[in-house]
């Protein structure tokens, strides 16, 4: 199979429902502002589709959106992503490589159910997930503390959360969903105690800053990408908290002790090398967040998705 396209799809999603800060809808145009689609057109010879615009979706939101089994906001996320799943699913589905700037994660649910129907359709062939981040997202809504749905992600997306009111993640099918085997994260250093029991229970893959500390970044690339075997169509979602705070502030939820710039690069460049990569989302981008650091947090983002677009191979 050849998944590797010269065309881009470009989507920027202007959503933060999926937590409760302001400002992760002005990551896209941030990105955009300082160069972002200029350098991708310019540089990487991509024939890029983009509409021009950023999605802020606000026309099919719901004025009245109580919780449900404990998350906020779910009708406006559930619609957002069944939306921007429709528009993942039409670049990929015609063979382009898709680029979703976010926004906060819980618009992957969007994407990665866009590319797994897709790709099943296209080539018949179940996607692997690859999740950069701090965090592991894979909260269902009865584990979570918190009732913010950018943390459930992943549940959503395995089938471990399901709901049957359509209006609440009921659309997401057995088509949209990845195999828990085939899903892998990177710079995992916050864990609730109810996604350490799903990840255990699962025997879900997952490489943690220690793993990094103890075998090097090179290593837990050649692990990772081991585990998912060649010839596999990949989906990367990069949360720019995977970086430590001290390369990306501002953000939602950063934590300390994560990957330097250098380690996120790397990430990207060695997916890119494998040429299997059909899908990236970089996200959780807050430029209202340590405004000192928001241009270098969005620089941080700008470069994962030049190396993740092979941008710094040879
Ligand atoms: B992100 C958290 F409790 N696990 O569920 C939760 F620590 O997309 C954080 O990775 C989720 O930024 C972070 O709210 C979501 C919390
Ligand atoms: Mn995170
Ligand atoms: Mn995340
Ligand atoms: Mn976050």
């Amino acid at each position: 199979f050849l998944p590797t396209s010269n065309e881009l799809g470009v989507v920027a999603v202007g959503f933060s429902g999926g937590q409760c800060k302001p400002g992760v809808d002005a990551a896209p145009m941030a990105l955009i502002e300082a160069g972002l689609i200029d350098q991708l057109k310019n540089d990487l010879e991509f024939k890029i589709a983009y509409d021009n615009q950023v999605h802020q979706y606000s026309e099919i939101q719901p004025a009245d959106d109580p919780d449900f089994r404990g998350m906020k906001k779910p009708k406006a996320v559930s619609a957002v992503t069944r939306k921007l799943c429709d528009q993942v699913y039409e670049h990929s589905r015609a063979g382009k490589f898709v680029l979703t700037l976010g926004g906060d994660h819980s618009i992957a649910i969007g994407t990665v159910a866009g590319t797994a129907k897709a790709t099943k359709e296209r080539l018949g062939r179940d996607i692997a997930l690859i999740w950069v981040d701090a965090h592991a997202d894979i909260n269902t809504p009865e584990t979570s503390e918190s009732g913010n749905i950018h943390g459930m992600p992943v549940a959503f997306l395995t089938g471990l959360a399901k709901e049957k009111k359509e209006d609440v993640f009921g659309w997401i099918k057995e088509e949209h969903m990845i195999s828990l085997k085939k899903l892998v994260y990177i710079g995992l250093r916050d864990i609730d105690r109810g996604e350490k029991q799903i990840l255990r229970a699962h025997g879900v893959r997952a490489f943690s800053m220690h793993d990094i500390d103890r075998h090097g970044i090179g290593k837990v690339m050649d692990m990772a990408l081991g585990w998912i075997g060649t010839d596999t169509p990949i989906h990367l979602s990069f949360d720019v908290d995977a970086l430590d705070p001290q390369w990306a502030p501002s953000t939602g939820t950063p934590v300390r002790g994560g990957l330097t710039l250098r380690e996120g690069d790397f990430i990207a460049e060695c997916v890119a090398e494998t040429g299997s990569l059909i899908a990236l989302d970089l996200v959780e981008v807050n430029p209202s967040l340590e405004t000192e650091g928001a241009q270098e947090t969005v620089r941080a983002g700008c470069s994962i998705v030049r190396c993740a677009l092979g941008d710094t191979l040879l």
